[in-house]
């Protein structure tokens, strides 16, 4: 039996908009826990990591050093822990997932996820998340996470974010249709898998998702499956700080985590972006519980 562990990381440093650091509860509130467990899962909710209000920082560690990265300093600190929870979690051979909070916490997840393996990424989301302080248009961190975690640009030397068994060859991204100019860039340079909505339309989301896999998985111990909410449409969930619209449907949604459970490599997971000061009666939190459920085994029948 699949043992899953839960690991709250009720962050907003990396956010333009306040409220995220509500995912983690309202995500609970959106029944994860039975959803698992009718999934056949074996869960556990190890609580949240203790996440100070950025109110309630010391101005003083809003230091110039952190260049254009808002609150990078707090990032580290929430990482650093996120990502021994997530090693910890994996060495008593259960599976990590972690729930945002924005998306910066998945430099924590990437980190711990790959400290003792190698690792692929799948990147379910509008954004491609590969801006670094030098290039970002919103100095929001969670507009960089995949960058800092693949040590690409300013992040090459910084040791809490560099994720040493991960690399671009083994990272696809899946939706995008929000890409800035330095970004698509990188997706050029860098050996990434990058599928757009355009790709959906033409391919279909069953292909385009285990060609994602194939390539995330591909001579590695394990793939770790990035799921921001925004990836989907917002009328589907409108519960997001960034949404853009031409997003995947709730059926396609469904059928790509149905394919990530059928592809028998997920080795961790996290369910980030979900604001619910911008949802309707709760329904981005719930749709990320039932998501996580298709990806740990649910079936109808
Ligand atoms: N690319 C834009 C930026 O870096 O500011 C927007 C990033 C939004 C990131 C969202 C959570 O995925
Ligand atoms: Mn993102
Ligand atoms: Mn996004
Ligand atoms: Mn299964």
């Amino acid at each position: 039996m699949t043992r899953v562990r839960i690991i709250g990381a009720p962050t907003d440093y990396g956010a333009n908009r306040r409220g995220v650091d509500m995912g983690p509860s309202a995500i609970r509130y959106g029944g994860l826990a039975d959803e698992l467990a009718n999934a056949g899962v074996d869960v556990v909710d190890a609580g949240d990591l203790p996440v100070p209000r950025a109110e309630e920082r010391d101005p003083d560690t809003d230091a110039p050093a952190e260049g254009d990265a808002k609150f990078l300093h707090e990032v580290a600190d929430v990482c650093r822990r996120l990502a021994d929870e997530v090693d910890g979690t994996l060495a008593e051979g259960a599976v990590p997932l972690a729930l945002g909070g924005d998306h910066s916490i998945a430099i924590g997840s990437l980190v711990g996820a790959a400290r003792n393996a190698d690792v692929g990424a799948v990147w379910f989301d509008a954004h491609a998340d590969l801006n670094t302080p030098s290039t970002t248009p919103s100095g929001n961190v969670h507009g960089m996470p995949l960058a800092a975690a693949l040590g690409i640009g300013e992040f090459a030397d910084t040791e809490w974010a560099n994720a040493s068994g991960l690399d671009p060859e083994n990272v696809a991204l899946v939706g995008l249709r929000s890409v800035d100019g330095a970004e698509v860039e990188l997706l050029r340079e860098h050996g990434f898998t990058a599928y757009t909505m355009s790709d959906i339309d033409e391919r279909g989301i069953t292909d385009v998702t285990e060609d994602a896999l194939a390539a995330a998985s591909a001579g590695v111990d394990g793939v770790h499956v990035s799921l921001d909410l925004d990836w989907l449409d917002p009328k589907e969930a409108p519960g997001v700080g960034t949404p853009v619209r031409g997003g995947v449907t709730y059926r396609e949604a469904h059928s790509a985590m149905e394919i990530v459970d059928d592809a028998d490599c997920l080795r961790s997971m996290e369910l980030v972006e979900v604001n619910p000061t911008l949802d309707q009666h709760n329904e981005t939190a719930e749709l990320a519980t039932e998501l996580a459920a298709s990806a740990f085994g649910k079936r109808v029948i």
